[in-house]
């Protein structure tokens, strides 16, 4: 089979809620992808930052292995010989209470809007089925009713009305508006990405994630950091409010939480929160599963001792460096914190950002388009300088076939 007949097949057999760029990936290893044409390619995606740590990373696949010829399952019905390790060892890592394990980074957002308002009523005192939350213009935190119900971006929410009630939405990057909303006692939350990502890698100002924590705390609201696609060393420190030195109430954690091995999310929080809710009042079937709990440990150590997060504050200042010098009229600007980076391109001759990345890909390295108009570069955090220049190479090449 070649190409097309895979994209023919699933173009049959599938829903049709993706439009993938046309080339179809067989292997990963590191910060490569082969197709099933055996061409190599720099992933530049990394599956939405979910395999910060490489694809197929040795030490990450031997914890799935191995367990997985243990025990993989057991509900929380019971309990299980490796979950209490995971959880000792996550709380312990990022320096909190208690984690509730979840599988999908929209679950712990939902978890992490649950345990809002539970912590609303049962703590702040908000009468009941008055809690609200506060989100951001031009947020993204999953697929789900109610996480759609905050989204500003029609293609998330449009025709999946009726929505649930109780978001309030103000512009990202603004304190005024935050300090303006935070007048409202029935606030419980501010549920903030610290860049926002789909949005087109929105890195706010300098200092605005701890002033917004401390109109929070003045305001006896949690500050709910959503770091699913910011966290796990993707912005050159282990968290992106590390930064500003800002620790989140809330920490919710996804995707290379395991590496890009299986589904793995995190919700942190200190005992004030965490235990407001009971026995029986949440939960999930794979939530905490003992092969979920060895791989993002696995995954956490490489994080670790691969100092992948210096790794990314090094070579994202190189990767924006090498950008600003490539000369072109379609490069309106890049941005971005360690290897989270994006370039906002200027269309030309009809030519956009699908076309730049159909060139990229020809030339040996994947990246897609978010929102039309924004090229997305993550490239996995394993990835050394000669790797980098060489792909850097490779999108200079690209931009100049459209001179
Ligand atoms: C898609 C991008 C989108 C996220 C943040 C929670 C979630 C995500 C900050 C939900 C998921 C993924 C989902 C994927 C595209 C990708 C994405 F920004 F990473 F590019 F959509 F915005 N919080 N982001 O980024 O986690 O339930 O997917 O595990 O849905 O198209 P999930």
């Amino acid at each position: 089979m070649k190409t097309q007949d895979y994209i023919n097949r699933e173009d049959k057999f599938g829903a049709h809620n993706y439009h993938p760029l046309p080339v179809v990936l067989e292997r990963g290893e590191g910060p490569f992808v082969w197709d099933v044409e055996g061409k190599r390619y720099y992933d530049f995606l990394s599956a939405y930052s979910a395999v910060n740590q490489g694809h197929c990373h040795p030490r990450i696949i031997k914890a799935l292995t191995d367990q997985a010829q243990k025990l993989t399952l057991t509900s929380r019905a019971f309990y299980n010989s490796v979950l209490g390790e995971y959880e000792e060892y996550i709380t312990k890592y990022f320096g909190y209470d208690k984690v509730l394990p979840m599988n999908s980074g929209a679950e712990a957002d939902e978890t992490a809007l649950k345990l809002t308002r539970k912590w609303a009523y049962k703590k702040k005192g908000i009468k009941d089925g008055n809690a609200k939350i506060i989100a951001c213009d031009g947020n993204f935190h999953g697929r789900t009713i109610s996480i759609i119900s905050m989204s500003t971006d029609p293609d998330a929410r449009n025709d999946y009305g009726p929505f649930t009630p109780g978001f309030i939405i103000i512009p990202y990057n603004d304190l005024n508006a935050l300090e303006e909303a935070l007048k409202d006692p029935d606030i419980a939350g501010f549920l903030v990405e610290p860049i926002q990502g789909e949005a087109g890698v929105f890195v706010p100002d300098e200092g605005y994630l701890k002033k917004a924590y401390d109109l929070c705390k003045k305001n006896n609201v949690l500050f709910i950091a959503d770091e699913v696609q910011t966290g796990i060393a993707r912005t050159g420190k282990l968290l992106a409010c590390d930064h500003e030195n800002v620790r989140p109430d809330i920490l919710i954690l996804g995707k290379a939480l395991s590496g890009g091995v299986l589904p793995v999310s995190a919700v942190l929080a200190d005992d004030e929160i965490m235990l407001t809710i009971k026995p029986g009042e949440h939960g999930s079937t794979f939530g905490g599963n003992p092969l979920a709990a060895k791989v993002a440990i696995a995954a956490l150590e490489v994080i670790r001792d691969e100092k992948l997060a210096e790794n990314a504050e090094r070579l994202g200042k190189i990767f924006r460096e090498e950008f600003s010098s490539i000369k072109s009229d379609m490069i309106e600007l890049v941005r971005g914190k360690g290897l989270l980076n994006a370039v906002v391109i200027r269309p030309k001759n009809g030519k956009e950002a699908w076309d730049v990345c159909l060139a990229m890909k020809e030339k040996g390295l994947i990246a897609k388009p978010t929102h039309g108009h924004i090229i997305r570069f993550a490239p996995p955090l394993v990835i050394n300088e000669q790797q980098l220049m060489e792909a850097i190479g490779i999108i200079k090449e690209a931009f100049k076939l459209f001179e």
